[in-house]
């Protein structure tokens, strides 16, 4: 007798403890061109104290397109939020963050989150204590990207799509380059020629935790501040405009992130 009650509190610690994994293991990567995803145990209520990541990733030429139809992370009785749902432009929680959610919204179905990048990231915390809340649905699904898109590679080039005829009329496009952790990144043109005043490059960079503006080139000369740029943070961004008339042959930079250990 005392066998079998060992055996059952044997099978129930596994049990438990296999539930316990599977509850903690959610970190999903997504590269369908479109798709449905949920919190763990959805439609019924989500597990409390976990952490979700949800990565979408598809080919560069994409850009991601994120419906929220579903949001109860809930509250509790202090009013504060039961769980949160973050969302990232980019391929983790250290790119630029579109959207934080919390709580029950029931006016989500209208809510339409766009990605400039072809990568979306989804952070899905709970705390402690969840009740009957269910967590959230929403469904991705990628459309073509016009120009821009995401670099993570160590060396590349950025340009626009048409580059070696001209750009076009009505562009506006965002690149983004993001290097790994403590990495820093050098852009230097090689080319540039845009309608002056009326079409021009914004380089900004995310630098602890603000977007700041390093410099805004337009014409036909490239300024001595941009060549090159350097970044004191390992993410920065391109944007191109271009107004209704007068297009020219655009521009052309090379990116390299910098490892500071390697310069020592
Ligand atoms: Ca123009």
């Amino acid at each position: 007798m005392n066998w079998i009650i060992f055996s059952s509190i044997l099978f129930f610690i596994a049990t438990v403890e296999s539930r316990w994994l599977l509850d903690r293991i959610c970190d999903y990567t997504l590269t369908d061109s479109h798709g449905l995803i949920t919190s763990p145990n959805y439609p019924h209520s989500y597990p409390s104290s976990v952490v979700c990541t949800y990565k979408i990733i598809q080919p560069r030429e994409k850009v991601v397109s994120l419906s929220l139809s579903h949001i109860d992370l809930g509250w509790n009785d202090t009013d504060s939020c039961s769980g949160r749902l973050e969302i990232y432009d980019g391929d983790d929680d250290l790119a630029r963050r579109l959207d934080v959610l919390c709580g029950t919204d029931y006016f989500i179905p209208s809510r339409v989150i766009n990605s400039t990048t072809n990568a979306l990231f989804l952070k899905l915390e709970s705390y402690s204590s969840i009740g009957e809340n269910v967590g959230f649905q929403a469904l991705y699904k990628t459309t073509d990207l016009k120009c821009g898109g995401l670099f993570t590679e160590r060396n590349g080039t950025v340009r626009h799509p048409t580059y070696g005829t001209t750009y076009r009329n009505n562009e506006n496009c965002d690149w983004v380059i993001q290097a790994p952790p403590r990495h820093t990144i050098q852009l230097r043109f090689t080319s540039f020629y845009t309608e002056s005043t009326h079409d021009w490059v914004k380089i900004s960079e995310l630098h602890e935790g603000r977007i700041i503006d390093l410099i805004t080139i337009s014409g036909s000369s490239i300024p001595a501040a941009a060549s090159p740029v350097i970044t004191k943070g390992r993410i920065l961004y391109i944007h191109f405009r271009s107004d209704s008339s007068n297009v020219y042959t655009g521009f052309r930079a090379n990116y390299t992130f910098i490892d500071p250990l390697e310069l020592n």
